[in-house]
């Protein structure tokens, strides 16, 4: 494990609980990319220094714990200049990173499809590209470990021109990926089956609430990021009747621009979705801030018109977490308190999905004779088909539908309920 030594600038003073808290999730990112966080530096100080960030004797300070603990990395809280970079891993003498390069690694650890990974390269890319300047040598630096994956080094010591052709190819493979996930949309719109997608905070449990809904195994974990790629999987309810939801990638706090926007494909999925479900930690010390940088996302994609419902989650760990399950189905209410690992609180959330989904569709029992080939075509195209069995010469179907299209159908509708 690298030990890390982590820093933090605030201008004034009053700004000290905010720097605590954004260390906090640093030390967490800096977990997650594997390394143990050894000591943590403030400063308070007016202005920012052109050549270090932090003022000259901070500088001198690190240095001296860097060699007393034996670190090897120092990782900055916020975005850095190259050339403060420079000046920084000269005088300290060990490896500097800033908080983009160090969310960017972490991406590139966790991204498993091909999609995702050219996504993380092509961020690393963006994020690099500018930096280059001319200057070759600031790569050599990058010895190995953290702050230094993704495409690799001798990728990297290629020059400027390599490396926008590179990121013209990755954006055209993008492209090519994103027309499939639209066609894959755009079935799913004709299908008629609604499109749930959870957002928020990097673990707030968004996928441990996925395997609740959709009864699915999948990757949660207590490190951040754990999700990357969407996964979009059939929820089911008991009767038959299901709907598509989809797990999405965390968002953080001053999310690198490069990832913004090169992770617009997985955010797609959100701005195709009926129905937003956002999970908040309601455990979290920063549960507040964190619900604001997803709406100010969700704002930026273009997603705040779809209706959403607010997801309280953990609320195990609350000590009025019963007190908080009585909030659950009010009339009129969006909120919901639950506890994705325990499953408390799930159950209204899905009484109120169903609702919500499918308010407008009624059960209908259909019987068509098999010669109508035309009439069995067409339902899949205005309705969900939930079963269907052969009866001699006759096909059956449960199906849910609006009963206002029902009408050119009327022959073939069962009267009174013959559940099978
Ligand atoms: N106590 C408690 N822990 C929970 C609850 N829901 C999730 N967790 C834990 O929180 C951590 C993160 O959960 P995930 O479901 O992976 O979170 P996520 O939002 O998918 O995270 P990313 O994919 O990394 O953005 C895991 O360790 C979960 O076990 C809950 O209701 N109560
Ligand atoms: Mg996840």
């Amino acid at each position: 494990m690298e030990k890390a030594i982590l820093v933090n600038l605030a201008v004034n003073a009053k700004q000290k609980l905010e720097a605590e808290e954004s260390m906090d999730e640093l030390a967490g990112l800096a977990r997650a990319a594997g390394a143990a966080v050894a000591e943590k530096v403030f400063q308070v100080r007016p202005s920012i220094s052109p050549k270090f960030f932090i003022g000259e004797g901070k500088v001198e300070e690190i240095k001296r714990i860097a060699n007393e603990i034996d670190a090897g990395l120092v990782i900055f809280d916020h975005v850095l200049r190259p050339t403060q970079l420079r000046s920084l891993e000269k005088t300290l003498d060990v490896k500097v990173i800033d908080r983009t390069q160090l969310i960017l690694d972490i991406f590139a650890l966790r991204a498993r499809s091909n999609e995702g990974k050219l996504q993380v390269e092509l961020a690393q890319l963006s994020y690099l590209l500018p930096r280059l300047s001319g200057k070759g040598t600031a790569l050599s630096r990058l010895g190995g470990g953290i702050g230094t994956r993704g495409p690799g080094e001798q990728k990297l010591e290629v020059d400027r021109r390599r490396i926008q052709n590179r990121i013209a190819r990755i954006k055209r493979e993008i492209k090519n990926v994103q027309k499939r996930r639209a066609g894959q949309r755009q079935s799913r719109k004709k299908s008629l089956i609604p499109l749930v997608a959870l957002v928020g905070y990097t673990s707030a449990g968004k996928s441990t609430l996925f395997n609740q809904l959709a009864q699915e195994r999948t990757f949660t974990s207590p490190q951040l990021f754990a999700t990357l790629d969407p996964l979009v999987r059939r929820a089911y309810f008991p009767d038959g009747l299901y709907y598509f939801l989809s797990d999405t990638v965390g968002f953080i706090k001053k999310l690198p621009v490069e990832l913004v926007t090169s992770f617009k494909a997985t955010l797609e999925e959100v701005t195709g979705a009926d129905t937003i479900l956002q999970v908040i930690d309601l455990s979290a010390p920063g549960a507040e801030g964190h619900v604001e940088a997803v709406g100010r996302i969700l704002e930026e994609i273009g997603a705040t018109d779809i209706p959403r419902l607010m997801v309280y989650n953990k609320i195990d760990l609350l000590p009025d977490g019963d007190e908080l399950l009585k909030r659950n189905g009010q009339p009129g209410s969006d909120s919901f308190y639950v506890s994705a690992a325990t499953g408390a609180g799930v159950a209204a959330l899905k009484e109120h999905l169903r609702s919500l989904l499918f308010r407008q569709l009624q059960l209908f029992y259909m019987r068509i004779p098999k010669d109508r080939t035309d009439v069995l075509a067409s339902i899949p195209n205005w309705s969900i088909v939930l079963k269907r069995r052969e009866n001699g010469d006759f096909q059956e179907m449960q199906i849910m539908a609006d009963p206002q299209l029902m009408l050119p159908w009327a022959p073939y509708i069962e009267r009174g309920e013959r559940p099978w």
